[in-house]
């Protein structure tokens, strides 16, 4: 172990640990604006600069090793005035416009201010143009799940490492000029380029210049208005992360308090997408066994069909693999068809003659995009992130943390597994696939597969006895290294893809963290819930079962079913 002091203080780090490691170890505290644990640091922002004793100049804490004997001061007066200075020479380029800003209440530079105390020197001008960048597009409202506000970069480069870790690389700094401004190839809007709408960049950004598209504010007018009757979904990932936004440990898993929440938020029927999974898993693993047998088109290996990230990539980049995609929708989509036509609808328009009014809470941004695909459009009305439900949450004042974690899901729309549970974690919706087509095989065997569990990037193999191999791919740059060449098509039958490290409880639209260990935290949440469920197996939820024999002519793939639950791509 190395041994140093932090302001006096001594501390053991271990071997390859930076100062701010040793700094944070100490309970000392310096400030960080363009650090994020996923990356290498750039030290841009200065805001980490500390001294060491015996050395001339301040050094940049973040991308500093920690070594024996280093004597570090965080706070001496120079440095505080030093940081000061700094952060006012961003505030100089960045609008005031707290108020109104969708990143307000959990913005970095925001929090600096406050807490330096530098709210005064703040010039009085707002976010219409900036003189800084006049030769950029700095307003880009024109993706359905992202918007760009680059008059509110602080040019931390975040966004970009993000980006270019999912290997899409659709935002990438400017090349002259104003060097370090990120921007899209030729300045184009970003629905013009490559971008997949994984959110990966909001969810990076320490202030408010790229966010999930807002749609909460619609959303709470029309829960005040009352005028309709509201059907919420919630997805498996977010149960496991809208805790730490009340100051929960990652991983808590908070289903109950999440649906006592969405009660006293107005919604007037709280149903689980994890319902949905369950269905999914129905049609989806009955899909692979005909394509197996042949009596289905559609080529082997099967791609997983749930991430939209994924299939804005595979339509966008590589229409070559559409064949290989399945076709079942995704939970969010096949519940929003129910929502919208199933058997609460159906009382709803008995009761009211109306239309329900549905929302989803995603822990995902792309999900904002596939509500509006063609072959869905309409059947969902708006889709919230975990972060915006937390918003919302913050915004009527309900006491999270203080609710009891006993609230229960409507019933229908509420029964679900453990399979449905893990689709929240990479390699969840193969498991749970393999769960029920093991089953159907009567392969019999383990209800667990942990060979395809983990949130680390990369690809999980396992072989099936009388199956066949599978992987598990966990973010898109992962996948893209897969399909470089050709040899996943002998290896694999099927193949399941999420665009997020980690999955979907990695997703664009869950909470911030500079946890380095989130994921995995997460994760463990995930699995409790599963561990823990009296039901493992999609196939034996009673409520998907009763609405087989009520919608869909009593089993999976009939017409009617292909109907409502199938999709079909487009390049
Ligand atoms: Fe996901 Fe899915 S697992 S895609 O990550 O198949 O977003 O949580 O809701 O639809 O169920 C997301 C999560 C989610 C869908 C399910
Ligand atoms: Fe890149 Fe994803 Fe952000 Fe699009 S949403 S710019 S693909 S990180």
């Amino acid at each position: 172990l190395i041994h140093l002091k932090v302001d006096g203080h001594p501390v053991k780090v271990a071997p390859g640990a930076t100062m701010l490691d040793a700094i944070k170890k100490s309970k000392s505290h310096v400030p960080t604006l363009c650090f994020h644990p996923e990356f290498d640091p750039k030290a841009v922002c200065r805001m980490c600069l500390v001294d060491v004793k015996g050395w001339q100049k301040p050094v940049p804490a973040c991308r500093t090793k920690a070594e024996d004997g280093q004597e570090i001061v965080t706070n001496s007066k120079e440095l505080i005035s030093f940081r000061r200075r700094d952060l006012q020479f961003l505030l100089n380029r960045h609008p005031n416009d707290c108020m109104h800003c969708e990143a307000s209440g959990n913005c970095k530079l925001q929090d600096l201010v406050q807490e330096m105390e530098v709210e005064d020197m703040w010039p009085k001008k707002t976010s219409r143009g900036s003189p800084s960048h006049p030769e950029h597009t700095l307003h880009d409202h024109t993706s359905p799940s992202i918007y760009r506000d680059m008059d509110k970069c602080i040019e931390c480069g975040l966004c970009v490492d993000a980006c270019s870790a999912q290997k899409i690389n659709a935002i990438g700094f400017a090349e002259r000029g104003s060097g370090m401004l990120p921007i899209t190839a030729f300045d184009k809007p970003l629905k013009d380029t490559g971008c997949i709408s994984c959110g990966q960049c909001t969810l990076r950004c320490p202030v408010g210049a790229l966010i999930e598209r807002p749609d909460w504010h619609r959303v709470l007018d029309v829960l005040d208005s009352r005028r309709k009757v509201t059907i919420v979904q919630t997805a498996p990932a977010t149960r496991v992360a809208i805790g730490e936004e009340f100051g929960f440990e990652p991983g808590t898993v908070s289903t109950g308090r999440l649906v006592n929440a969405l009660r006293m938020l107005g919604f007037d029927h709280v149903t689980d997408t994890n319902f949905s999974a369950d269905l999914t898993i129905m049609e989806e693993a009955n899909e692979l066994l005909e394509r197996v047998s042949g009596k289905r088109e559609g080529k082997l290996p099967m791609f997983t069909s749930c991430c939209p990230g994924w299939i804005n990539y595979v339509e966008i980049n590589r229409p070559d693999l559409i064949p290989h995609l399945s076709t079942t929708k995704s939970p969010q989509q096949m519940h929003g068809a129910i929502s919208r036509y199933g058997p609460i609808a159906k009382k709803i328009a008995e009761e009211t003659k109306e239309e329900p009014y549905i929302v989803s809470i995603m822990p995902c941004t792309a999900k904002k995009d596939e509500s509006v695909r063609p072959g869905n459009r309409g059947d969902i009305d708006a889709v919230l992130t975990t972060r915006e439900l937390a918003k919302m949450i913050r915004h009527r004042k309900i006491p999270f943390a203080s609710l009891p974690n006993d609230g229960v899901f409507d019933s229908p729309m509420g029964e679900s597994t453990g399979a449905a549970a893990i689709f929240g974690a990479s390699g969840g919706v193969l498991e749970a696939a393999l769960r029920t087509a093991a089953d159907a095989l009567g392969l019999g065997g383990t209800v667990e597969y942990k060979g395809v569990r983990g949130v680390d990037r990369g690809v999980k193999v396992i072989t099936i006895k009388g199956l066949g191999s599978v992987a598990a791919v966990s973010s898109i740059g992962s996948a893209i290294e897969l399909l470089s060449d050709d040899d996943w098509k002998e290896k694999y039958l099927m193949i399941e893809v999420m665009t997020c490290p980690g999955g979907c409880l990695g997703g664009g639209g869950e909470p911030k963290s500079d946890d380095p260990d989130i994921l995995q935290k997460r994760m463990r949440g995930i699995y409790h819930i599963d561990s823990t469920s009296a039901i493992r197996k999609s196939h034996e939820n009673k409520e998907v079962q009763k609405l087989y024999d009520d919608m869909f002519d009593g089993k999976p793939l009939s017409h009617a079913s292909e109907r409502m639950l199938h999709t079909t791509y487009a390049p």
